[in-house]
Order: C-alpha cells, then structure tokens, then sequence
C-alpha cells in the first residue's frame, strides 16, 4: 500500500456539488477514499450525486447548512451509521460577499465569518471526538492568499481565512497527541463560479482588469484550475503527510513568493 493510497477511508468535503470541493472529493476518490459530502440543499446534492456518478464516484450526499450545530451532529451520526466514522474532513465550504468594508453591513460580515470560519470550527469539532477514539484522521481546511493577504472590498473573507489559519494551526497543537493532523490548503485564484465575476469579458471583449493583475501577479502566468489542487490535497489527506502538522500548503503557481510582472 503506497503512502498516498487512501483505500477504506472515508472522507467528507463540505460545499463539494461543484467547484473547488468536488474536485478535491473526486482526487480522494480516485486514490481509494469512500466519499461523503454536503451541500447547502437537495437540488445541489442531488446535482452533486449525479456529477459524481458520471465520473463513476458512488459519493452519498447529505443536506447540511455548516453554520447550524444540529444539522451537523446529525449529519455525522448519519455518516457514522451509514458509511463508518469519518477519517479525513476537508472543510471547503465558503462564500465570499465583495463590498467595501465602509459599506458593508454588520449582518453581511457575520455571514461570511460564520459559514467560512464558524462552519469549519463546528464540523470539525463534530469529527474529532471518532478521530480520538481511532487514534488517528486528517482534516484539511481550505484557506486562501487571503490568510496571508487583504485587498479592498474583501474584508470579511480575509478576516475568515485568517482565522481559519489560526483555527488551522491550534486544532494541530490541540490534537496532534491523538494522531491527528490538521493543516490547510491556500488556494490561488483558482477558476470557479466563486470567482467569475473577476474574469468576465469586459464589453470590448478585453479581459477583465482583474484577470489580467492576476496574470501579471503569478509566476505561472495563468489561474489555477480545481484540479491543480487534487494532488496537494490528497498528500495532506494520506500517511505520506502523518509528520506535518499545522501547516498551510499554499497552491498559487508563486503568487505569494512573486512581486509581479512589470507592467
Ligand atoms: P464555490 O464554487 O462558491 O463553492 C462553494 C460551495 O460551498 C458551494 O457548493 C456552496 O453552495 C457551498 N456552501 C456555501 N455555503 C454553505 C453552507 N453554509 N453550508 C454548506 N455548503 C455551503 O467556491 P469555490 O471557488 O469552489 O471555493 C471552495 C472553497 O475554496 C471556499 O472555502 C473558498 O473560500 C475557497 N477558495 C477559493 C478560491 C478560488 O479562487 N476559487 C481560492 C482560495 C480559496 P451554494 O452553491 O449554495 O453556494
Ligand atoms: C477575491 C477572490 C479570492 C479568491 C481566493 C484567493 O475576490 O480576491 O475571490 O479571495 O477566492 O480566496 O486565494
């Protein structure tokens, strides 16, 4: 058995119908891992079952809302049940609301910090007590260059991610005397419906301003793709990852390590 093989693990991404998520779940799948997920409603998760199907996944897909504690405990006891207690989390649901901070409401900043930084403290906290009594799991939460970086109009998904780091790194410190590990992944700009409002065609069908400073600011001088992050994930969700602990594995083609391209 390969350090990387996932066989007879069961592996839950959270928001994983489409997107960044699903195509991490596919990766596990593909090295062996049995896959659950959820996502925000029926009409998503049976999207979801369907999308997994076709790439011959026989994932189960459960109704859950993150942020709401009961749906959560219910959903893992339900796993548990069905399928066998979870042995990898990859907390990947997530939103992003763009305004800037001066206009931005109170109301709209708890969203964003309750689905991206409250949801992943309680599912992994729904999680952790199996992982415990195994002596072993993985949890993976999605980060982004907003854990390390700000920019305007995005105040409540860098004070999320940033947290999440932290979150990140204090669940390693808490819980890596039971054999669990937790670190996150940073994502670059990846291309996702999350952020097609940054690449759109602009009226004279020129790039989009935004995606053409993302160009200039990544060495690879293009946006990721959902699959560039499959590999890095399925090492963090594998043995071959059993000594790294609270650590955020940023997959940004450089952007972090690059002051960019001269205009
Ligand atoms: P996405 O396409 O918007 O997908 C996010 C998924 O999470 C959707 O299925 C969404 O369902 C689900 N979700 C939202 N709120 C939820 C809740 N309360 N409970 C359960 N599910 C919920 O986003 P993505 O681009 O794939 O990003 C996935 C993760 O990567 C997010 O955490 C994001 O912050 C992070 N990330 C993205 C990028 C990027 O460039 N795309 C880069 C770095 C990090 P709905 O369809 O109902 O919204
Ligand atoms: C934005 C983008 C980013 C990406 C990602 C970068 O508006 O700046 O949505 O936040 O989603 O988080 O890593």
């Amino acid at each position: 058995m390969t350090q990387f093989d996932l066989t007879g693990k069961v592996a839950l991404v959270t928001g994983a119908t489409y997107g960044i998520g699903f195509a991490i779940a596919s990766g596990l799948a593909q090295s062996g891992a049995k896959i659950v997920f959820n996502d925000i409603n029926q009409e998503l998760v049976n999207k979801g079952i369907a999308a997994y199907k076709e790439k011959n996944i026989e994932a189960k897909g459960y109704v859950c809302d993150v942020t709401n504690e009961d749906q959560v405990n219910a959903m893992v006891a339900q796993i548990e049940k069905e399928v066998g207690a979870i042995d990898i989390l990859v907390n990947n649901a997530g939103i992003i609301k763009r305004i800037p901070m001066h206009e931005m409401s109170a109301a709209d900043f708890r969203q964003v910090i309750d689905i991206d930084l409250n949801g992943p403290f309680i599912v992994a906290k729904a999680v952790i007590p199996s992982m415990m009594k195994k002596g072993k799991g993985k949890i993976i939460n999605i980060c982004s260059m907003m854990s390390e970086l700000g920019r305007e109009t995005v105040s409540a998904y860098a004070a999320a991610k940033g947290g999440l780091k932290m979150l990140t790194r204090n669940i390693a410190s808490e819980y890596g005397q039971y054999n669990i590990q937790c670190n996150g992944l940073g994502p670059g700009y990846i291309a996702t419906p999350q952020t097609a409002p940054l690449r759109e065609k602009q009226a004279d069908g020129s790039r989009h301003p935004f995606d053409q400073f993302i160009i200039a600011k990544t060495p690879a001088a293009r946006w990721g793709t959902a699959e560039d992050l499959v590999g890095p994930a399925v090492f963090l969700a594998s043995e071959a990852s059993d000594f790294v602990n609270g650590h955020i594995l940023y997959v940004d083609g450089g952007i972090l390590a690059y002051i960019g391209k001269q205009p």
